[in-house]
Order: C-alpha cells, then sequence, then structure tokens
C-alpha cells in the first residue's frame, strides 16, 4: 500500500561534511541532535555537524525503555531531571513532532522496610524541591495498577510505593527524530554511518577539529555525547574520563491489549514494566556484571527479571516474549552525570547517564548547549562537573538509581 506514496519531503537531508564547522557534536542520539537544537533555536548557532558513526537515534536513545521521572534525591539531580520533565510536557509543541510523552506515573514498589524508610525520604526530599512524589498504601498501589500482586504471601510482598504522577514515558525513535528535524531545519548537518576516530589539538592544546571516517574536519568547539562509548572517543583528545560500560538489556513481550495503565518499577526486585503504545509490554532490569561493548548481554539476567515479574504480576505468568536486546551505557563513581567543559579549551563532554538518561534529554541537550555556546556552565548543570571526582563533591545518587548500576 505503500508503494504508492511518492515524493515525500526528506525528514532531513543527507548530506557530506563540510571542511570546518564552529561546533561539531560526537554523537547523533537524543541529547547529541536536542543540543544541536537548542544551540540553533536558543543561541544562534546554526554552523553545525552531528556526527554519528552509525545511524541516528541507534544508539541508547533508540534502545531504552523510555521511563521518565524527576524523583532523584538530591537537589542538584533534582533540579536537573525537573527541568527535563518540564521541557518534557511542550517538547511536542515546541518539535512540531509528536514525541507521544504520556505522563501516566510511574510507582516505585516498597518490599521490604528499608525501600519503605528510603522512598518516605525520598517523598520528603522531592516536595522540598517541589517534585511531585507520593507515599501509597498497598491497596492505593493495587488500585493505580490493578495487574499488581498485593498478597501478603508473595514472593516480594508489596508494603507500599511511591508515586510520581507527572512521570511517565515518551516515543523514543520520535524525540531524536524530532530533534533532528528540527535542527536540520535550522541549518544543521546531520551526517550519518561517520565514525569519529580521533579529536585533534592544536599545539596550544585547544581544540582542532575531529579525524572522521569521512577525512578530517575541522571545528571550533567540539562537544561529545556519545554514551557507552564516550571514554573511547576522549580517550584520543588525551582526556580521561571516570567512566565504565555495561550492557542494558530491555524485553518485549508480544503486544496485547492495553491492560497495564502506568510504569512500574522495583528497584529491590530489579525489574520494571510498562506497556508501549503498541501493547507490547516494555521490561527491564539492572546492567550485567560485567563491562562490555558488546550490546548484548546475558541471558541469566533475563531470566531473573521475568521471574521476578511473574511473581509480582502472576497474570503476565502465560505471556510469551518477543525479543530482547543491549545497548552500552557509561556509569561514573556518583552515578551522576556530567555535563562540563573538560581541561581541553573548546572541548565539550556530555555522558555519565548510565541506565538513566533517556528521561533527562531535554534537560541535558539544554544545558549542554548553553554551556557550548557561553562556554560556561548552566546553573543547573554546574554542580556536574568533571572537577567533581577531583574535589569531591559528589552526587551520590547509587542509592536513588531506579535499576542497579
Ligand atoms: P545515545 O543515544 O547512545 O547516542 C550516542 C551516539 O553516539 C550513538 O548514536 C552512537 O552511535 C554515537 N557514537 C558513539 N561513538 C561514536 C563515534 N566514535 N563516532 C561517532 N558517533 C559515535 N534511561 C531512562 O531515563 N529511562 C529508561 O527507561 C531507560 N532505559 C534504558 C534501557 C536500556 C536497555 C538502555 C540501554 C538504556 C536505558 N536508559 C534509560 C538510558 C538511556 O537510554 C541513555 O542514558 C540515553 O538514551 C543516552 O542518550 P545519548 O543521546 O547520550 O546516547
Ligand atoms: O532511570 O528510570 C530509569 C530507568 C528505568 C529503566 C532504566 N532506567
Amino acid at each position: 500500500a505503500l508503494s504508492g506514496h511518492k515524493n515525500w519531503t526528506e525528514q532531513w537531508p543527507e548530506v557530506e561534511p563540510k571542511a570546518e564547522y564552529d561546533v561539531i557534536i560526537v554523537g547523533a542520539g537524543g541529547h547529541g541532535l536536542g543540543a544541536a537544537h537548542y544551540l540553533a533555536k536558543e543561541h544562534g548557532i546554526t554552523n553545525i555537524a552531528v556526527i554519528d558513526k552509525g545511524w541516528l537515534g541507534g544508539g541508547n536513545t533508540g534502545r531504552n525503555t523510555t521511563i521518565i521521572r524527576s524523583n532523584y534525591l538530591y537537589d542538584e539531580s533534582a533540579r536537573l531531571y525537573d527541568h527535563a520533565v518540564d521541557l518534557w510536557q511542550d517538547l511536542s509543541q515546541d518539535l512540531n513532532y509528536n514525541v507521544m510523552y504520556s505522563n501516566r506515573g510511574v510507582l516505585m514498589l516498597a518490599h521490604n522496610v528499608h525501600d519503605v524508610q528510603s522512598f518516605k525520604r525520598h517523598v520528603h526530599a522531592n516536595r522540598l524541591n517541589g517534585v511531585d512524589n507520593r507515599w501509597l498504601t498497598k491497596e492505593e498501589c493495587k488500585d493505580y495498577c490493578p495487574p499488581l500482586s498485593i498478597s501478603p504471601d508473595a514472593r516480594y510482598p508489596v508494603l507500599g510505593g511511591a508515586l510520581q504522577k507527572r512521570a511517565g514515558t515518551a516515543r523514543h525513535d520520535a524525540v531524536a527524530w524530532g530533534y533532528a528535524r528540527s535542527a536540520a531545519a535550522r541549518g544543521v548537518d546531520i551526517i550519518q554511518n561517520c565514525a569519529v576516530t580521533a579529536i585533534r589539538r592544536h599545539p596550544d592544546g585547544s581544540v582542532a577539529g575531529v579525524e572522521t571516517a569521512k577525512g578530517f574536519i575541522k571545528a571550533k568547539k567540539v562537544a561529545v555525547s556519545a554514551a557507552g562509548h564516550t571514554s573511547v572517543v576522549m580517550q584520543t583528545a588525551d582526556v580521561r574520563l571516570p567512566l565504565e560500560s555495561y550492557p542494558l538489556q530491555a524485553l518485549v513481550s508480544e503486544p496485547v491489549k492495553p491492560v497495564f495503565p502506568c510504569v512500574v518499577m522495583s528497584n529491590a526486585v530489579h525489574a520494571y514494566i510498562s506497556q508501549s503504545d503498541k501493547g507490547e509490554l516494555v521490561i527491564g532490569s539492572g546492567t550485567d556484571q560485567y563491562t562490555s561493548y558488546s550490546q548484548r548481554g546475558g541471558l541469566p539476567l533475563i531470566e531473573h527479571t521475568v521471574a521476578a515479574i511473574c511473581e509480582i504480576f502472576p497474570m503476565f505468568n502465560r505471556m510469551r516474549m518477543l525479543r530482547k536486546w543491549g545497548g552500552i551505557v557509561d556509569v561514573t563513581p556518583d552515578r551522576s552525570a556530567i555535563i562540563s567543559k573538560t581541561p581541553v579549551e573548546g572541548l565539550y563532554v556530555n555522558c555519565g547517564w548510565g541506565t538513566g538518561g533517556f528521561k533527562a534529554t531535554p534537560g541535558a541537550a539544554h544545558t549542554f548547549a548553553w554551556t557550548i555556546a557561553k562556554n560556561a556552565p548552566h546553573p543547573i548543570n554546574a554542580p556536574f562537573t568533571l572537577e567533581r571526582f577531583r574535589t569531591g563533591r559528589l552526587i551520590d545518587e547509587a542509592a536513588a538509581a531506579a535499576v542497579a548500576h
């Protein structure tokens, strides 16, 4: 039926790289494309190339399970993630592209006394920061999410939960496509299938440009948003980053009619679940235990995750799983991101999002664009510097991360 559809407008043109740009962004995920959009729209910088070794959105942006929330413990994180949640509200209008943001609520289950105390602490801290989050009894959890078992005999009994109602999901591909189309319409070149093999520096140490599969490209500024491969790219500029890269997997079931109204996460058991608009149950858990760039991950973790989902939601016992995949996530020692200038003049980095950077996409891209344009931190990303690993001013979100990493 589609064969009759001809002469569709391209969403972004395929272009060959120019010899020189004001800004080169390495990585055409949501964060890199978003930064290009905000640089062009809010800072008037349009002589930009976003370069990706594969297809745009084919990294973690197109592989994640799309959970969006801002119920983080520390003030710095709450500000950053809530800035993103604010931007999510109007992103479809801003891009004139339906990113299908759905604030269906994220419910985090408490299975033991530690969970109860920790989530209540989050609820109080979040309220102080103006982030919506409230405590639900187990009966209220069941009302909010009927497939949930709250039987006291369950292997993972539910003692209650923390609900962020403004949280939810969005369509991951649409986020990449929407930012790409908007950036390209403003003059940004998007160059796919062109690996950046090295960052080059002038004799005075400042950034000179990038070596790529299509040759050397000069740039006044280079900004790296390469997720799990950031440390590899940055190493070529002699910048060593405190990152470890791990596979993170997810899987989906066969599609079924709407049955699951929200997002549920269980940190103690390491499993989370939502239902996509296509009807698939979207399921995931923590990272694999070993560092790797394999983009696959091991089966034992998937088995554990699915077993946990069946315990918590017995009605899914006979669902068939359709496919699984993995992405490579970049994890910092304090489990918080880095959005920062670097010791190299003209070189910027946005990385360390680990298992949780999709939700931050608009906020990270927005503040990263500011930092690139003004060569200075935005008030919101100022605490997320590289220097914090030297000074010790860490933002220790390890316990707040929804999935283990
Ligand atoms: P990416 O989308 O990975 O973009 C980086 C790009 O850099 C890639 O396209 C890659 O090809 C390119 N690149 C790398 N090296 C080079 C090079 N040398 N030259 C040129 N290009 C290069 N986060 C949430 O908030 N909620 C979730 O529910 C969630 N679930 C997840 C589930 C899974 C299975 C995975 C893997 C991740 C999940 N995340 C989640 C994390 C989230 O996906 C990432 O933190 C986020 O998408 C990172 O976006 P990005 O644009 O920085 O990276
Ligand atoms: O950060 O909320 C999150 C998340 C959920 C699944 C993977 N990451």
